[in-house]
């Protein structure tokens, strides 16, 4: 049997762009400092203005892969700048705040411009995930059924519940659509391969 592991000497193969959408204040930032270990002070953290890259690197089924977190400034004024935040991106975490549903209610607006990108320049299905932050606060505005329509309608099959703040279980996520890239990237390789077996 072939071997159909992927080549590990391309340090450019290695290099995941994950986008992180969602309204401002709802976490985004937090979520992506926590995460790299960058959150030394929660209160250092300014609004974002554009664009905000992280960079991770992890160790993941014995490869290093850098993931390179590019989180999204919410505000109207910066939407034109889509096509660059997207751009070669392998995996999006749609990030809402539990303890207010308008968070929720307008992710929609930030799935259908990813969606809409992603159709018109041909690029193949990537893994989306529904996160909601700020799980240490008690007063949550969001029931499960919320969570499920939103899912449902967009046919988004992973949701997490983090807290940024307290680095609470930040990484799940990340970890998750990195499992998806990588499976899916493993799954390719073994196609092509039985394809060529095949002659
Ligand atoms: N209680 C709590 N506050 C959070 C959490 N994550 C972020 N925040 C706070 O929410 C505010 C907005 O966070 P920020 O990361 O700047 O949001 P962004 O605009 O989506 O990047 C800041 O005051 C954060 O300290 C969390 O998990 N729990
Ligand atoms: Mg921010």
């Amino acid at each position: 049997m072939m071997n159909t592991t992927l080549p590990q000497n391309s340090k450019h193969d290695n290099i995941l762009k994950i986008a992180v959408l969602g309204l401002g204040s709802v976490g985004k930032t937090t979520i992506s400092k926590s995460y790299s270990g960058e959150l030394d002070d929660p209160n250092q953290i300014s609004m974002t203005k554009g664009v905000d890259i992280t960079v991770k690197r992890i160790v993941h089924q014995g490869r290093t892969v850098t993931l390179q977190i590019w989180d999204f400034a919410g505000q109207k004024q910066f939407r034109f700048m889509i096509d660059v935040f997207l751009r070669g991106v392998k995996g999006v975490m749609y990030v809402y705040d539990i303890t207010d549903i308008e968070t929720l209610a307008y992710l929609n607006e930030f799935v259908d411009l990813t969606r809409n990108y992603l159709a018109n320049h041909f690029y193949p299905k990537i893994p989306e995930v529904l996160v909601g932050n700020k799980l240490d606060l008690e007063d949550s505005e969001v029931s499960i059924e919320d969570i499920h329509d939103f899912m449902k309608n967009y046919n988004i099959k992973r949701h997490f519940l983090v807290s940024g703040l307290l680095s609470g279980n930040v990484s799940e996520p990340f970890e998750y659509i990195v499992d998806q890239i990588t499976n899916k990237e493993q799954s390719l390789a073994d196609e092509l391969v039985s394809k060529y077996q095949s002659f």
